[in-house]
């Protein structure tokens, strides 16, 4: 061609790709989601993760393994009538990337060393974010920002997925507590159900929504063996959250603040209507007339599940969070928080029918908020094979026992209150633990190796599922306020729980901690108007040894709501381990 043509020609393109770009654009900005009530349930078949093993067996012997797992941006296919979505994925590879991420199987005492690298090419965020919320911003302005953190780990602070120790694409860009590209994680301790995400400051909510969590388990052999529970390929992880859809197949997020003003995108609570199971919105699973156990990992923002059969079948509660029940506990259905993980095993041969449907029916925000609907009531259909079979898996008498220790030897009582503060317009705008924005310096300090009661005020409208870094706790006692708008009106003063005489108002009625919640917990639901008493342990549960680490190291810890937009903005404060 020659150049006059070229650039007659470069004209062309730029104009198409401007008339392309104003369509693209006006579509954006209408939003059309789809509706979801249009697509088939029960389409799909359950996926399986792909597994990665976090340790190698040398002539017979187990020893640690150092692992790459990357994140990447891809297209994923939610359901089989909905266009591919693109997202934000970890795996091996970009080809073996999947949402949720890859399975991680670590062995109790053997060391896994992950490199978490970020492939996510330095362009716009699939997904609108805040700048105006503490955020992470890389100095280059390009680059998405992310980092890990293994949820229910005992390991160093270095490799805790400090929220400002995020990077971006090849490291290029660095947070401020970043310290190292390779993460330690011992699995020194209990065996159970953990699950790691993203944790970057002021982009959980999102770089999750986009697909950044997996499941990781820590087996130990010969502590659970013998208990002979479901095992191999019918032990599965669900990994359940939920989404809402464009449709051109992309995740939905509202782009509009509550507060615009203040908040030009950020919203207190963030629900979809399709609910995701490994992946997948509303898939099937065939299974045999036999026992599997299901380790349910609620990785939702911020929807609640409250789980159960359609036809009365049951549950048998094994675990709970990263821990293991001392006795198994039966229910008829649960509540699940956001983050919470609860171990069940799941007897089909119990099954009159053919068929049952996983349902739900939280109401979200929970637990004043809208009820279910025809399309989040439903989680999952099982298709039962004919005939019952032999099965020699069993669930034992007693499970595995970790004494809580006496309240008498706890070192110290902190009260920790949560708070919503409003606009003019009485829209939420922020949240805050004890009154303070995560930039405060630490104010709960633990000593190493000690317990301490924590009295968890809720002084906000929902329930918030309360999360502590590196220790795990028991829950004492949930009991309600009396004239909570007299002791409100005290703590927004004096935002302080002694003064304004808590034990004056701690008086109501107390709820039952449900008895699948009685063990070791990581999360916990914080009951509205309530405050709930919980005895934390930075310590091991299964053993009297100190930590194989130093915990008092930088950047330290956190303790956070587990609602992502209010971990966001900014309902998470540093936690400082001393000696
Ligand atoms: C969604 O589709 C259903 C069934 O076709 C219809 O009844 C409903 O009105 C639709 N909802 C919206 C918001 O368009
Ligand atoms: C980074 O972490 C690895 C694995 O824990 C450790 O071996 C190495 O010494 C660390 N490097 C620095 C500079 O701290
Ligand atoms: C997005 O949020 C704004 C402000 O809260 C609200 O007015 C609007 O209806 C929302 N859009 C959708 C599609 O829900
Ligand atoms: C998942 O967690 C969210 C947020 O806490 C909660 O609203 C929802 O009920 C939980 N779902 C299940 C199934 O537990
Ligand atoms: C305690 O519970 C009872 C029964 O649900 C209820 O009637 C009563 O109002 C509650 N008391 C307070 C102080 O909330
Ligand atoms: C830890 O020490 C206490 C008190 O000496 C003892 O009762 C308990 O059994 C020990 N726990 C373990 C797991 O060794
Ligand atoms: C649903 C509920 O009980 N919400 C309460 C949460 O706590 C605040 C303050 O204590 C009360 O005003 C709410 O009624
Ligand atoms: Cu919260």
């Amino acid at each position: 061609m020659r150049p006059e043509m070229v650039s007659m020609h470069r004209i062309l393109i730029s104009l198409a790709l401007l008339v392309l770009g104003v369509f693209l654009n006006a579509s954006w900005a209408e939003d059309k989601l789809v509706n979801l009530t249009r697509l088939q349930m029960f389409v799909d078949e359950l996926p399986d993760m792909p597994k990665i093993q976090g340790f190698e067996v040398v002539n017979g012997i187990p020893k640690s393994k150092s692992l790459n797992i990357g994140m990447y941006m891809k297209k994923w296919k939610f359901h089989r009538d909905l266009p591919r979505s693109t997202v934000y994925a970890y795996g091996a590879t970009q080809s073996t990337a999947t949402v949720p991420g890859p399975t991680i199987e670590a062995l109790h005492g053997i060391s896994t060393f992950i490199t978490w690298q970020n492939n996510i090419p330095s362009n716009k965020h699939i997904l609108p974010w805040d700048p105006t919320i503490p955020t992470a911003v890389p100095s280059t302005k390009k680059g998405i920002p992310t980092v890990v953190h293994l949820h229910g780990g005992i390991h160093e602070p270095a490799s805790d997925g400090n929220a400002n120790s995020w990077f971006t694409e090849g490291f290029q860009d660095r947070g401020p507590t970043w310290s190292n590209k390779t993460y330690q994680y011992r699995n020194q301790q209990q065996p159970g159900n953990l699950w790691y995400h993203d944790h970057t400051m002021g982009l959980t909510r999102v770089n999750l929504l986009a697909g950044l969590l997996g499941a990781y388990i820590i087996r130990h052999l010969d502590v659970e063996g013998p208990l002979g529970l479901p095992h191999s390929e019918f032990d599965r992880s669900l990994v359940i959250f939920d989404r809402a859809f464009r449709t051109d197949g992309s995740i939905y997020m509202n782009s509009t603040g509550n507060n615009p003003s203040i908040h030009p995108q950020w919203q207190p609570e963030y629900f979809g209507d399709a609910i995701i199971v490994n992946g997948k919105a509303w898939p099937k699973l065939t299974v045999r007339r036999r026992k599997y156990r299901f380790r349910i990992i609620n990785a939702s923002n911020a929807r609640f599940f409250r789980f159960f059969f359609t036809n009365g079948m049951g549950f048998t509660h094994v675990g709970s969070d990263s821990a293991y029940l001392g006795k198994p506990v039966g229910s008829k259905g649960f509540l699940l928080g956001p983050s919470e993980i609860t171990d069940v095993v799941v007897d089909f041969s119990e099954s009159e029918t053919d068929h049952v449907i996983l349902a739900n029916d939280a109401a979200y925000p929970y637990p004043s908020g809208d009820p279910v609907n025809e399309e989040n009531s439903k989680v999952i259909k099982f298709l039962i094979l004919g005939h019952p079979e032999v099965d020699t898996s069993r669930i034992p008498e007693r499970l595995i026992h970790y004494p809580a220790p006496d309240l008498s030897s706890a070192s110290q009582t902190r009260y920790i209150a949560m708070y919503e503060y409003t606009s003019d317009i009485g829209e939420p705008t922020h949240l805050y633990l004890n009154a303070k924005p995560y930039e405060a310096p630490a104010t709960e300090t633990p000593k190493a190796g000690t317990t301490e009661v924590w009295n968890v005020i809720n002084l906000t409208e929902d329930n918030h599922p309360l999360h502590i870094h590196l220790g795990l706790f028991v829950v004492l006692d949930q009991t309600d306020l009396v004239k909570v708008e007299e002791f409100k009106d005290c703590m927004s003063k004096e935002n302080n729980a002694i003064k304004c005489q808590i034990s004056k108002y701690a008086r109501g009625n107390r709820t039952e901690v449900p008895a699948q919640e009685k063990g070791w917990k990581n999360v916990f639901k914080m009951r509205p108007g309530a405050v709930t008493k919980i005895l934390v342990r930075f310590a091991y549960i299964h053993s009297n040894a100190s930590y194989q680490f130093d915990p008092s190291g930088e950047p330290g810890y956190v303790y956070h709501c587990h609602i992502l937009d209010h971990e966001d903005n900014a309902m998470m404060r540093p936690l400082k381990i001393i000696r």
